[in-house]
């Protein structure tokens, strides 16, 4: 049967006459009856990957690439006048995750089921994912934003378990999400819900009633934890994600013969983040209702568990007070105390304790003490831990710690989200590249070829013509294309530093203005949303928008500079901006940044990182080499000691520098007073020239210099920038995704043994 057969079978006219959502589910159904045909036995141990995050973002392209499905789809939806992408905007995006933690989640499961290592997900099935972010009167806007339709890819099953909230019996039911890999097995992607969540209880935005657990449980993914019955909801879904976990663990176990001594054999537990610290103790009960003793349980969960850490900002460190975890998993509390005892007699060292004087629980080192690994994310991030942050633990067990350096799956972020370098890069070094990464490198053997540097400018044009389309379409602003394409899309996080772009914009304005034209017009695009509570960040999206309509409005400065912020920026945004950029700004504070992944998604595009040496951009530039990339800023070291001594002062900063200054002052100067609020722009100054927690003003001149070097070789050099981009592009292969679950299963799982 053809395809076009398979697919009219399925929506039972031709396809001509369906409309874009009655294709998109009939080719939600062939997904799924394929990759149904490739679920594999599991032998020997599994991993199981427990997240509060997944954000695996649309699965119907993926899913087809990864099925081969992909060409065929296209060209038969072609021959009826149909195009994938229009079909695509049909499904709704499971933004179920905050950025790159949950992004790397979802990688993850990408690798793993491509490398055919038995791997599944366990999660929450949030029925809102991360706010839909809108920009009103220039303030972020959140709304609910849903993904549950009647036909999603999360399939209910009959699998029920309960867990115990604050002494109530509640059901946890299992939803089970088809994970496929690249010509590979289906592992599967468990994510667990309540039958009694009632999604009518949201108004006002994304405010909702936090008392009623049984209606409000999976609403959405971390509520704002500002408040007091934020945070405690948040224990709430964490004990049901590992409680209900746990029983699934144990069941899957059970029914392939392991009798829970030999726990170890059969699973491979890996704790992402802090968030799921809880199944440690939760094994060791559910274990002790099997029969087995405390030290023995401790042993089995110690040799099955694995942690992740992810950052070492102390506000993501999650400590709860124990009146919370008193109030919600009191069955819990009596082998945390045993732990916190256990602990105590490997260490005299009162700050390596589990509950500490405060009467508070560090999940954190729960975990180092009770699992067999812990591992950072980059290079630097683990020195950092071992030498600074978890030092004492590091003395305590060396053996544990270990690094894993992040990655990203080359199929989402290459052969999905950009086709015509896929196809340029085929034409010259071959197709190994899809399932070999390494095979990337191929590509510098073309290095000075002229003919493939152009090949590759041409298809950055394209690209930036498509993302000046989709502004127009989504954004109603229209780009220069032949401008340089600058892009920082993230979370906004005062640590990754998105008001130090905004001062240079704001010293280019100034310089412009005095006659003092750039190298190359630039077009300075954001993607970022907010935490809801976090004012400051709030602020600076505030005066990014007002700083963009205050350069629109004077068309002197506008022929040279133009300041886009994409709204609601998710995975789908991401898959549009990426390819199209030119320059990717990777300037977090040196120390703070413990990986990052998005740094990876634009040099494998072809775009050149202009960064400080923090997280994985150390490693990029050690792949590229430091003529190939935008280095600039203080070291991990300086930022470090700047912290140890204590005595940075902002103000010297803005007093002793006349272009910091004009920068500042620009913030409540009259041209943004008139278009902005006087309340954000005043809180922003102050913030900047009072505190300035992540050390921007020290970082700046160089910042300016760098930039300004990147912008003039792009209008200057454009043979040797084009070269860069192609050593950029060959040197990816080792961010991978696969190549860190092959390390992962190397060091830590030895999954299917
Ligand atoms: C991020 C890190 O900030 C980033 O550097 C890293 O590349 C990524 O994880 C994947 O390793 C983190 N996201 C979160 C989210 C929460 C708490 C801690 C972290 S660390 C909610």
């Amino acid at each position: 049967m053809s395809f076009t057969e398979t697919l009219q079978g399925l929506t039972g006219k031709p396809l001509a006459d369906c409309t874009n959502q009655e294709l998109y589910l009939a080719l939600l159904e062939l997904v799924r009856q394929k990759s149904a045909d490739r679920v594999q036995p599991v032998t020997g141990r599994k991993l199981y990957y427990i997240s509060a995050e997944f954000l695996i973002g649309k699965l119907l392209s993926n899913n087809l690439i990864n099925l081969g499905l992909y060409d065929e789809a296209r060209d038969a939806l072609a021959a009826v006048g149909k195009s994938l992408s229009d079909i695509e905007e049909v499904e709704p995006e499971p933004s179920l995750g905050n950025g790159g933690l949950g992004r790397l989640a979802a990688c993850f499961l990408d690798s793993l089921a491509s490398l055919n290592l038995p791997g599944d997900g366990v999660g929450l099935r949030y029925h809102f994912g991360l706010f839909h972010q809108s920009f009103e009167d220039g303030v972020q806007n959140e709304k609910p934003d849903p993904w549950l339709t009647a036909h999603s890819w999360a399939e209910k099953t009959d699998i029920t378990y309960p867990v115990e909230l604050a002494g109530k019996e509640y059901t946890a039911r299992l939803y089970k999400l088809a994970v496929t890999g690249y010509e590979g097995r289906t592992n599967t992607l468990n994510l667990f819900d309540l039958d009694t969540i009632d999604e009518s209880i949201v108004h006002d935005g994304i405010a909702f009633d936090k008392t009623a657990i049984d209606k409000n449980l999976t609403l959405f993914l971390y509520p704002d934890d500002s408040d007091e019955a934020g945070r405690r909801l948040r224990v709430y879904q964490q004990y049901l994600m590992v409680s209900a976990g746990a029983q699934l663990i144990l069941a899957e176990c059970a029914a392939r013969g392991c009798d829970y001594h030999d726990l170890a054999d059969y699973a491979a537990i890996q704790i992402n983040d802090t968030h799921p610290s809880m199944v440690i103790p939760e094994l060791i009960r559910l274990l002790g209702e099997k029969g087995i003793e405390f030290e023995e349980a401790v042993k089995i969960v110690t040799k099955t568990c694995a942690y992740t850490n992810h950052t070492i900002l102390a506000e993501a460190l999650e400590k709860w007070p124990r009146a919370y975890l008193d109030a919600v998993v009191p069955q819990l509390m009596p082998i945390i105390e045993k732990l916190d005892a256990l602990a105590r007699t490997r260490t005299k060292d009162e700050s390596l304790a589990i509950i500490d004087k405060d009467d508070r629980v560090h999940m954190a080192h729960m975990d180092i003490h009770f699992t067999h690994s812990t591992n950072g994310v980059a290079a630097l991030h683990t020195e950092i831990l071992k030498n600074s942050e978890l030092h004492g633990f590091y003395e305590l067990y060396p053996e544990k710690f270990n690094n894993k350096t992040n990655g990203i799956t080359f199929r989402r972020w290459l052969l999905e989200c950009d086709p015509r370098l896929t196809a340029a890069l085929e034409q010259h070094i071959g197709s190994g590249f899809r399932k070999d990464a390494a095979e990337l490198e191929k590509l510098l053997a073309f290095a000075d070829d002229e003919a493939v540097l152009d090949q590759l400018t041409a298809v950055k044009k394209a690209n930036k013509e498509a993302l000046a389309d989709w502004l127009l379409r989504t954004q109603k602003v229209s780009v220069n294309t032949d401008a340089v394409f600058d892009i920082q899309s993230k979370r906004l996080h005062e640590y990754k530093r998105q008001q130090l772009n905004l001062l240079y914009l704001i010293h280019q304005y100034y310089e412009i203005k005095a006659g003092h034209l750039p190298a190359a017009p630039l077009v300075s695009i954001f993607g970022a949303k907010a935490a809801p509570a976090y004012t400051i960040a709030k602020d600076i999206i505030h005066a990014l928008l007002t700083l963009s309509k205050v350069i629109a409005a004077d068309p002197e400065v506008s022929k040279w500079l133009q300041v886009v912020f994409v709204e609601n920026y998710n995975v789908t945004a991401a898959e549009k901006l990426i390819p199209a950029c030119d320059l990717s700004e990777q300037i977090s504070l040196a120390s703070k940044e413990a990986s990052g992944t998005g740094n990876m998604k634009f040099m494998l595009n072809g775009a050149l990182t202009l960064g400080t040496m923090d997280g994985a951009n150390v490693e990029i530039s050690q792949q590229v080499g430091e003529e190939n990339i935008y280095i600039f800023g203080q070291t991990s070291d300086q930022v470090i000691h700047r912290y140890a001594v204590g005595d940075y002062d902002p103000a010297q900063w803005v007093e002793g520098d006349v272009n910091i200054r004009r920068a500042i002052n620009f913030l409540t100067g009259p041209e943004m007073l008139a278009a902005g609020h006087a309340e954000n722009l005043t809180r922003l100054h102050n913030e900047l020239i009072h505190k300035d927690w992540f050390q921007t003003l020290p970082d700046f001149n160089a910042y300016v210099v760098r930039k300004g070097q990147a912008l003039s070789d792009y209008a200057c050099d454009p043979k040797g920038w084009r070269r860069k981009c192609l050593v950029n592009i060959a040197k990816a292969g080792m961010f991978s995704s696969d190549r860190t679950i092959a390390e992962y299963d190397r060091d830590i799982w030895h999954l299917g043994k």
